[in-house]
Parts: structure tokens; C-alpha cells; sequence
């Protein structure tokens, strides 16, 4: 492997399976740096395309999101690295696809538990295709001031804290992504910082070694030491002694194998990572250690002392003039999120949406203060939801089983109306179940189903101002309106609608007042005596006994029904009911496997 950097100020990354969380830090790391373009060129999303929106400082930006690896190289053939998110599931195959992509340099496997066959195929590939494979099981790396995969190095106060906006002299390697985050620390407090840093994973065939990037970093003219973390368990430490004997390395190592510990316990241990197992002598910490030590690393006597040897290395390298100081920066703030600022409290933002009837944020949904189980236990009906949704109240029985009634009756009325019409032609022309539904709601309006509200408004200003039937009917002649609620195209005063029966007969038991219905049969008693066909139908049935709900049940001021009638609340009835119909209708022709309906040109008179 060896060779040098592997990253720049301008390298771009290819990133494999979204994660919102780990490619926005990416982004706010390269804004932190003052990067001029972002470090993320495109995202792979398996099976999906189009963009995503993130934000790179305080502008959004829109990042090419590919349904496969291919299409993604080719659309950014400069992106050289490959962060690979997958699943252990699937990350293998991905990364070996990602390194046969000859734009593709870099392959960071962020996965923990790739089967090691898997990971042996991958690095042989790579190593016999002069390309590195960083992990699996890592966190990835980070060049200072310049480029950092996924996660690595934690939150952006970490990264400011550690001072990786900017290039240190230090290259550091580890095994464990989470000790790297802690060294971070140490080597900024007792340095000038990172150069850079890799963690290259737990597991026991890792990618890359510690070697390879030790003999990496001795390539890199900025990178004046280096520090090694390794842990217990492998042999990979061992490589790196071969090489600093064989006088490969000359840049002072300070170098400590975590892992002492182990001797304590009787039995065999293992600790985080899958290779970091006590194991023979030659695996233990202790061992690795001498033996870094006698091939010339810099090894303290215990994890503590850690510090204060890259301190005295660094120091000795300043006294030599070996390292030149570095022009410290300040870098830019990043703008804070929206969401994390008002959860601190730091900032409020005006809401853009205002909800008085549901609340679905706690334990169980509530319809107007009444959670989901009181519902359900004290056996609510749909009229009772339909009160609570509807008029922000529990209403009466007799009004709920009332609405229940509106809804029963009117769920359908044969396949020949026009809604059911509409449905049907479109159910039969191919379309979907909502396409069919909403084709039949859209019918209903003034002459077919959508005249309760209007019936409701001009009954009871009729009512209310005492007009005579003669006047009403008289004056909205006069006015070229037909009444709303007066007038079937099959029902008359021989053929009575049940439904207006039925309505009427709950309503005179029940109702404390029917008045308003009552004056809806003076109106029909007049219009009847012009025409057999003018009878009070369905809709003003219910929209003059609603106004007696309104007005009787005493749960509603005079304003508030003002205000259901002027909104026109009543239409709802019908179209909810109606719903059930269509849908039935729509189920009906699909089921029948109905053909393509055209109307026969015989029912079409064609003229000029
Ligand atoms: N004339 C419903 O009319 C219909 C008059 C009127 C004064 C009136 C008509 C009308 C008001 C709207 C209304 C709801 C279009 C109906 C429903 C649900 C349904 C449907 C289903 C279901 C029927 C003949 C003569 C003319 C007109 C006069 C008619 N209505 N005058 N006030 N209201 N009503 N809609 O039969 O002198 O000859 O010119 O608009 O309440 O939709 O089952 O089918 O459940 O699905 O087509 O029940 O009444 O009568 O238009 O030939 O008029 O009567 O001015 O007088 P027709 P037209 P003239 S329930």
C-alpha cells in the first residue's frame, strides 16, 4: 500500500446507503474547514433517485441521490472515495462493487460483523488493484482541515475542540474508532494537532493495517510523528515492528497497546471489538508492546503516561526545528439547526400550521381531549366521532345516533345517480380505488347531494324572518334560485323518499323541537301544489332538521350556529356518507371485471 495521501481539500466521497445525521456532519466539517466544494459528491441509495437537501454552512444544497453504484461513479467520476454504509448484510457486495469502479480509490466500511471471508476477498482485490480498503467495523478517518469520512471524530464541538479544522503534524492510527475520538483530544492538547487519522477497525482481518498507514504517514512531508493505539488480540501490531526494524519508518512512533488489563482475568477476555481478544502470549498487550519498544517505537509505561510521551516527542521535534508553527485559524460558526435551538430553548419560531380538533403527540391519539381508549371502552359510535371531530364536542345521543342515521341513509342510492355514475365509468376505464371514489365525490353539488348547506341557509332565514311558504318560494323564483332541498328527479308526492320518512320520524321522537323541519313541510305543501315532483328530498330533510339539532340540543350558541351554517358544515354528511357508496360501487365493477365503458351513440341525439 504505502504511497501517501489518501485525501485532499477538494476529495469528494460517493455515499453508500443514506444516513442523514452522519453526511450533514461531513458537510459542516467541510464548511468548518472552509472547503469550497462539498466533500459528498453524490449519495447511492439502492433502488431510489432524485436529490437530497442538506445544508453545506447556511445554504441548502440539493446532493444527486443514484439507484446504484455504476450510474453514481459515472455521473461524478472525480469522487474517489467510497463510504459505505450498508448493512453487514450487504456491504460486502457493495464495497466489492464500489472498489471494481475504476474512479473508485478509497472503500471506508463502516459495517461491524462483515464475515471475514468476505473481508479477505475485499482486500485482496484491493491490494492486487492498488486501492485501500479503510475498516470494516470502523468509524473511518479524517485529514485535517481537508476531508473526514461519516462520523469520524464525533460532533463539531469535538471537532473544534480537537482543532481538525486545520492541519496538524501528527498522523495517528488506531484500531478503535471510539479511543481515536479521545486521542483526537489528547494529540491536540499536547501538539499542534492532527495531520491525520485513521481508525481502521476491531476486526480481525481489517482492510488496511497499522502498518500500512504508519508507512503512509512516513510519506506524508507534513506529517512530522506519529502515534499508534492498538489493542490485544492479532498480530497486526507486528507488521509495524517488522517495519521499524527493517529501519522503515523514521519518523518517531510513540505507540501503546491498550489491553494490559487482561492478565487480571483468569479466563480468556474479549473486549469490544471482534478481534480484540485475549489470546497466546504473543497476542497479549504486554508482548506487543516490548516488542514495539525494542523495534524503536516510543512506548510508555501505561496508557496515562500516553500523553506526556507524545508531548516530550513533539517537543523534542520543536527543539529540533523540525516543526514549523502553524497559523492557527478561527473557524466560521456553524449555523445552529432549527430543531436542536428550540428544543435548548435558545430561539422560537412562529408555527405554521394551527390543530384544534386532534392530537396524536402523546401515548394514545385524542378527538378533541378524548384519548383513543376512552373511545373505544365507553363505546363511542362514528356519530360521536364525527361530533367530536367535527364540532369539537360530545353531543347528546340522540344527535350522534341521528348523524348516524344521515350516514346510513345516504350511503347509497342505486348505480344510477350521479355519483355512482361517475364512479363506475371510472373504475371501468382502469382507475385506481381513489380515482374512482373522488370521480363520484366530485358530482356531488348543488342539483346532486350538495345541498344540505344551502337548504340549512335558506330554511332557516326563511323561518327566521316568518316568511310564508308563497313568500319564500315566491321570492327565490323571483331571484331565478331553485330551492335547495325541494325536488327529486324520481321521487314525488305519489313515490315518497323513505329516507325523508325515516329522518323525519326519528326526529319528531326525539328532537326537543323540530321547527325548522316543520317549516321545510309548509315549503314542500306549496311547492307541491306547482309540481308532483317538488318534494322535500334527502338533503333538505337533513339540512332543516340539522338546524333543529343546532338550535334544540342547547350544546351550541346562536353564533356558533350561525357560524356551521355560513361555513357550510352539512355537505359533509352527504360526502362522507356517499363515500361508502362509491367505494362499494368501485369494489362492484372491479369484481365484475368490468370492460371499458362507452356510451352507445344511439342515447346520443348528434345535431347541428
Ligand atoms: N323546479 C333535484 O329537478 C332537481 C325546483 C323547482 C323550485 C326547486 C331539482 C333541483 C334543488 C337542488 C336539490 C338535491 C335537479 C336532490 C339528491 C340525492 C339523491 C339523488 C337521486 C341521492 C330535480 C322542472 C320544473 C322547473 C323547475 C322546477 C325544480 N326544482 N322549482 N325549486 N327546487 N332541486 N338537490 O326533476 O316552470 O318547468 O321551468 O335542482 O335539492 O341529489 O337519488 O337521484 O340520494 O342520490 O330535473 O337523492 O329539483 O326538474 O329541472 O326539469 O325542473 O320544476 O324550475 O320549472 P328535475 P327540472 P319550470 S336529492
Amino acid at each position: 500500500m504505502a504511497t501517501g495521501q489518501l485525501f485532499s481539500r477538494t476529495t469528494q466521497a460517493l455515499f453508500y446507503n443514506y444516513k442523514q445525521l452522519p453526511v450533514q456532519r461531513m458537510l459542516d466539517f467541510d464548511f468548518l474547514c472552509g472547503r469550497e466544494t462539498p466533500s459528498v459528491a453524490g449519495i447511492i441509495n439502492p433502488g431510489s433517485e432524485g436529490f437530497q437537501k442538506l445544508f453545506f454552512g447556511q445554504e441548502e444544497i440539493a446532493i444527486p441521490v443514484h439507484a446504484a453504484i455504476e450510474a453514481a461513479c459515472a455521473a461524478h467520476p472525480t469522487a474517489d472515495v467510497f463510504i459505505n454504509f450498508a448493512s453487514f448484510r450487504s456491504a460486502a457486495a457493495s464495497s466489492m462493487a464500489a472498489l471494481k469502479q475504476p474512479t473508485i480509490k478509497v472503500v471506508a466500511i463502516i459495517a461491524e460483523g462483515v464475515p471475514e471471508s468476505d473481508t479477505k476477498q475485499l482486500i485482496a482485490y484491493a491490494r492486487a488493484n492498488n486501492k485501500v480498503v479503510i475498516g470494516p467495523a470502523t468509524v473511518g478517518g479524517i485529514q485535517a482541515g481537508a476531508f473526514k469520512i461519516g462520523d469520524t471524530a464525533g460532533t463539531i464541538d469535538n471537532i473544534i475542540q480537537c482543532k481538525l479544522y486545520r492541519p496538524g503534524s501528527v498522523g495517528f492510527v488506531s484500531k478503535s474508532g471510539g479511543m481515536s475520538n479521545e486521542m483526537y483530544n489528547t494529540v491536540a492538547r499536547v501538539t499542534d494537532g492532527i495531520y491525520e487519522g485513521i481508525a481502521i477497525g476491531g476486526d480481525v482481518f481489517p482492510g488496511s493495517t497499522l502498518s500500512d498507514h504508519i508507512l503512509r504517514f512516513n510519506n506524508i512531508p507534513q506529517i512530522k510523528m506519529m502515534v499508534v493505539l492498538g489493542e490485544l488480540g492479532g498480530r497486526d501490531e507486528y507488521s509495524l515492528v517488522e517495519a521499524l526494524k527493517q529501519g522503515k519508518v523514521n519518523k518517531p512512533v510513540v505507540a501503546w497497546v491498550s489491553g494490559t488489563c487482561a492478565r487480571l482475568f483468569k479466563s480468556e477476555v474479549q473486549f469490544g471489538h471482534a478481534g480484540a481478544k485475549s489470546g497466546g502470549e504473543m497476542e497479549s498487550a504486554q508482548a506487543k508492546n516490548q516488542a514495539l519498544m525494542d523495534a524503536g517505537a516510543i512506548v510508555p509505561t501505561s496508557f496515562e503516561a500516553l500523553e506526556s510521551a507524545i508531548k516530550e516527542t513533539f517537543e523534542k521535534l520543536v527543539e529540533e526545528g523540525k516543526v514549523s508553527s502553524i497559523k492557527e485559524v478561527i473557524p466560521p460558526q456553524i449555523p445552529e439547526d432549527l430543531n436542536s435551538a428550540i428544543k435548548s430553548g435558545k430561539v422560537r419560531a412562529p408555527t405554521h400550521i394551527i390543530s384544534t380538533i386532534s392530537d396524536d403527540r402523546g401515548d394514545e391519539p385524542c378527538y378533541a381531549g378524548v384519548p383513543m381508549s376512552s373511545i373505544i371502552e365507553q363505546g363511542y359510535g362514528v356519530g360521536d366521532v364525527i361530533s367530536l371531530l367535527w364540532f369539537k364536542r360530545s353531543l347528546p345521543r340522540y344527535c350522534t345516533k341521528f348523524i348516524e342515521i344521515c350516514i346510513m341513509l345516504c350511503a347509497d342510492h342505486g348505480p344510477c345517480v350521479s355519483g355512482a355514475h361517475n364512479t363506475i365509468v371510472t373504475a371501468r376505464a382502469g382507475k385506481d380505488l381513489v380515482s374512482s371514489l373522488v370521480s363520484g365525490l366530485l358530482t356531488i353539488g348543488p342539483r346532486f347531494g350538495g345541498a344540505i348547506d344551502d337548504a340549512a341557509r335558506y330554511f332557516k332565514d326563511a323561518c327566521d324572518r316568518n316568511l310564508t311558504p308563497y313568500e319564500f318560494v315566491e321570492g327565490m323564483k323571483k331571484k331565478g334560485i331553485r330551492v335547495p332541498g325541494i325536488g327529486h328527479r324520481i321521487k314525488s308526492r305519489d313515490n315518497r323518499d323513505k329516507r325523508v320518512e325515516l329522518l323525519q320520524k326519528f326526529a319528531r321522537s326525539n328532537f326537543p323541537s323540530v321547527k325548522y323541519m316543520e317549516y321545510a313541510v309548509t315549503v314542500e305543501t306549496y311547492t307541491l301544489s306547482k309540481a308532483n315532483n317538488l318534494v322535500l328530498n334527502v338533503d333538505g330533510a337533513i339540512g332543516s332538521l340539522f338546524l333543529d339539532l343546532l338550535a334544540g340540543s342547547g350544546m351550541f350558541t346562536k353564533q356558533e350556529i350561525d357560524e356551521i351554517v355560513q361555513i357550510g358544515y352539512l355537505n359533509g354528511l352527504f360526502v362522507l356518507a356517499r363515500s361508502i357508496g362509491l367505494i362499494g360501487h368501485t369494489f362492484d365493477q372491479k369484481r365484475l371485471k368490468q370492460p371499458l365503458y362507452r356510451h352507445p351513440w344511439e342515447d346520443v341525439l348528434y345535431t347541428k
